[in-house]
């Protein structure tokens, strides 16, 4: 739309197309908000648009990645456990023709920039194709995995074959069949990716850095029988997942702690929760096992046991699964693997530590490492995001004092509950950075996060405000507990990207609240005393 028109304007404009963006539009529209959401990919479902490499998917397990609206599940099936990205995309599609959703969504747009117009109280929302928009609220659902993290590492423009991170990844494909692969990074990405290369490069090198605690993902093919019969179920397994303490329902809160129970004792439940796959090893077993260091010891030494038997050189067993915990563990993602630590016994697999051995750079034909050169067809960047800020602070927004929002966050993130920022009203986050984000399951934090936003609209609305900004004053304080929580945990003594660690320069922080639980008690409290810490006019 030319500038000189009046552009649409809308009670709430949303970025983003994955659960919380969809939820948000499905629940504001049924409270009568008018509502358009903006999304860069060329379909709904976030993430899954853009990591669509080979053997990109969930690491949640069925039926918790899904909404617990029943229109929704009650004719869904999913072929597997752990679903792979094409099914979530269909899922997606499922999702938008029970609710309806596509007709107030506009896609292929990327939102550039947005200012409020604060004698109107309205946002001004610019797009990449010069189009404004309105609204009086302007709701980020970015995610935390929005912003691909390319690596600072000389020459990499200069790689003569395909190279591409894996969440943008060619949405045709992209072929290993007889190819030279080489991964950067083991993360999720890398671990999902190599599984796959290995099947058919004709040599594929891993480059490790930070050895990845995976878990086995215990994947199987559901039965379209047995799983119509489990969901009969289903309202009580939604309800225990979006209760307290919520985010898994069938993976029940451990309350023994690791020491306080016999070696035996603790070997069976490690041993069950392994089975059992996914991240019932992570989050099932004893409730210490990320507060308490020799609790968390016991974890790894498992983990650490049940991997190197499988891999069949000493040396590179040693590599993957260090005698010493590199991190206490789970204070990294752990990712699920099904077949990971077996590729690195077959002959087209080799993999290079990173820690003794370090890139100096990229050529034309492939990777240079401190002691070798690595010829390549295909280079693969499985490294990563600017998680949990890279999604907000890629719109250019400013504050009431005309301070952008990525110039705010340079010395630190203050938000309140992570859904607000003091100095830009009527702008809201959902899955934000302080909020529990990626320590909460996507769908469980979209629909009880969701809620609250929309009962704090329509709370607005019945009370003809139409500005609402949190002090300074809360979002210190939010940050000061969230820091004081995190440091009672293990989670700082790692390098992640949690701790926004993973991206050089950015100041360490812990960016998630470890404890959807506790999280949930935090704006149930802030809602009851009347939406503390906000200022409503
Ligand atoms: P992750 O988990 O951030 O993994 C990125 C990987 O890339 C990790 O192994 C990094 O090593 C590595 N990395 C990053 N930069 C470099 C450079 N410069 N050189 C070498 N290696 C590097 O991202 P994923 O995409 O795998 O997963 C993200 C999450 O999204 C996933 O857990 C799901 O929850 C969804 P490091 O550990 O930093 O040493």
């Amino acid at each position: 739309m030319p500038q000189d028109q009046t552009p649409e304007t809308f009670d709430a404009v949303i970025v983003g197309a994955g659960f919380n963006g969809l939820y948000q539009l499905y629940r504001l529209r049924q409270e009568g908000f008018s509502v358009r959401l903006v999304d860069a990919a060329a379909r709904l479902g976030g993430v899954w648009h853009w990591n669509c490499y080979p053997g990109a998917r969930v690491d949640s397990h069925v039926p918790n990645y899904e909404f617990s609206i029943e229109a929704v599940w009650r004719d869904w099936l999913w072929t597997e456990r752990f679903p792979g990205y094409e099914e979530l995309r269909a899922y997606f599609e499922h999702v938008d023709d029970v609710l309806d959703l596509s007709r107030d969504i506009q896609l292929n747009t990327r939102v550039s920039a947005a200012r409020f117009d604060e004698q109107e109280r309205q946002w001004q929302i610019s797009t990449t194709d010069h189009e404004t928009l309105q609204a009086r609220y302007f709701i980020l659902a970015t995610g935390f995995a929005s912003k691909a993290l390319i690596p600072d590492i000389e020459g990499l423009d200069q790689f003569e074959g395909p190279c591409h991170h894996t969440a943008r990844w060619p949405q045709d494909g992209l072929s290993f069949e007889g190819k030279r692969v080489g991964v950067i990074g083991t993360g999720a990405s890398g671990v999902q990716i190599v599984q796959e290369a290995a099947k058919d490069a004709a040599h594929l090198t891993v480059f490790q850095r930070t050895p990845v605690t995976a878990l086995a993902m215990q994947q199987r093919k559901l039965d379209p029988a047995e799983l119509t019969a489990a969901k009969a179920n289903y309202p009580e397994v939604f309800r225990q997942r979006n209760e307290p303490p919520g985010s898994f329902g069938d993976i029940p809160r451990p309350t023994d702690r690791a020491l306080s129970v016999s070696a035996a004792e603790r070997q069976s439940v490690y041993e069950a929760a392994w089975e059992r796959g996914g991240f019932h090893f992570w989050n099932g077993t004893f409730a210490d096992i990320t507060l308490d260091e020799d609790a968390n010891r016991t974890s790894y030494d498992f983990w650490r046991d049940k991997v190197r038997e499988r891999i069949a050189d000493p040396v590179t067993a040693e590599i993957l699964a260090p005698t010493e915990p590199p991190y206490p563990f789970g204070t990294k993602r752990p990712s699920l693997e099904q077949n990971y630590y077996d590729v690195f016994n077959q002959d087209n697999v080799s993999i290079v530590d990173l820690l003794n051995d370090p890139i100096v750079r990229v050529g034309p034909n492939g990777v240079e490492t401190a002691t070798s050169q690595h010829d390549l067809d295909i280079l693969v960047l499985a490294t990563g995001f600017d998680a949990n800020t890279g999604g907000p602070t890629q719109i250019d927004m400013l504050d009431t004092d005309g301070i952008s929002l990525k110039e705010r966050w340079k010395s630190g993130v203050d938000t309140h509950l992570g859904i607000s920022v003091a100095g830009f009203p009527n702008l809201l986050m959902l899955y934000g950075p302080q909020s529990p984000a990626a320590f909460c399951n996507g769908p469980t934090c979209a629909e009880l996060q969701g809620e609250w936003l929309v009962n704090l609209l329509v709370h607005l609305r019945s009370n003809d405000f139409s500005r609402i900004e949190s002090s300074v004053e809360a979002g210190e304080e939010w940050t000061q507990h969230l820091n004081r929580y995190g440091a009672a945990t293990l989670f700082p003594k790692a390098d992640s990207w949690y701790m926004s660690a993973n991206v050089p320069g950015k100041p360490r922080q812990l960016l998630n609240y470890p404890g959807s639980d506790r999280y949930l008690q935090k704006i149930a409290e802030c809602e009851e005393e009347g939406y503390s810490g906000f200022i409503m006019s």
